[in-house]
């Protein structure tokens, strides 16, 4: 009995070594982060409820010249799910700013997979004009490098009184069968050759689903073919010795 409980009690001492042995700490726990602070966690990275956002890395340019992670504040997304919200003065007058921000995102609750994933953007054109708008592209990738999910938001700021121009999107979700860990791509554009176009708030929202076991409702259809199949396997020496 004694051994039992030292055997346990050491299973569990591993346990718990093992999930902070990655030293991520919590995105709440950061004073004013932003995505240099996630860059410098590199593979450790931070939580955000059961999801672990590691892997940051950055690139900003601007017609102007260069911008820097440090330009981009970080706040932790915990509503419908659990995310980042990326925030800073993305703006392009006569000009344009492109960022991409890449990072991996794991959930790391047991028999939980992400299922879903959202991106939000306020993007516009204050000052509409041709050639001017806002857009941000999502790309998912799973490990294998094979692309999941491609959300883009876009929006020019003409919608009234019909809009005659490409339709404005702020929000695009996708859901896709469970994922431990995904690759994600942010691009976040700003273009203009003659109005004014920003984005203040981007956000990338990630909802898990319950990992399927066997006997629940995702692997019954297929346990059924399964027996199926093997019946008429089975069947069939029978029908040819008659
Ligand atoms: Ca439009």
């Amino acid at each position: 009995m004694k051994k039992i409980v030292i055997y346990v009690s050491a299973l569990l001492a591993l346990g718990s070594a093992a999930s902070t042995a990655t030293g991520a700490i919590a995105l709440s726990n950061l004073t004013n982060p932003t995505v240099q602070s996630l860059i410098d966690q590199g593979s450790s990275g931070v939580t955000v409820g059961s999801k672990r956002f590691f892997d940051f890395t950055f690139s900003g340019l601007t017609n102007s010249g260069t911008r820097t992670a440090a330009m981009v504040a970080v706040q932790p997304i915990t509503d419908n799910g659990e995310g980042l919200r990326f925030i800073s003065g993305w703006l392009a007058i006569n000009g344009f700013s492109d960022d991409v921000i890449t990072y991996k995102v794991e959930e790391t609750a047991p028999s939980q997979s992400i299922g879903t994933i959202s991106l939000f953007s306020d993007g516009t054109a204050p000052v509409p004009g041709t050639n001017t708008f806002a857009s941000t592209t999502l790309t998912a990738r799973k490990t294998s490098g094979s692309v999941i999910a491609n959300l883009t938001t876009f929006d020019d700021g003409k919608t009234t009184p019909t809009d005659t121009t490409a339709t404005d999107i702020n929000t695009a979700s996708i859901n896709f069968g469970p994922q431990v860990i995904l690759t994600i791509t942010d691009a976040i554009n700003t273009v203009s050759t003659s109005g004014v176009a920003t984005n203040s708030i981007i956000e990338n929202t990630f909802v898990s689903i319950p990992e399927p076991t066997f006997g629940s409702a995702v692997f019954l259809p297929s346990a059924a073919v399964f027996v199926a199949n093997f019946k008429r396997r089975s069947r069939k020496p029978v029908a040819k010795s008659r």
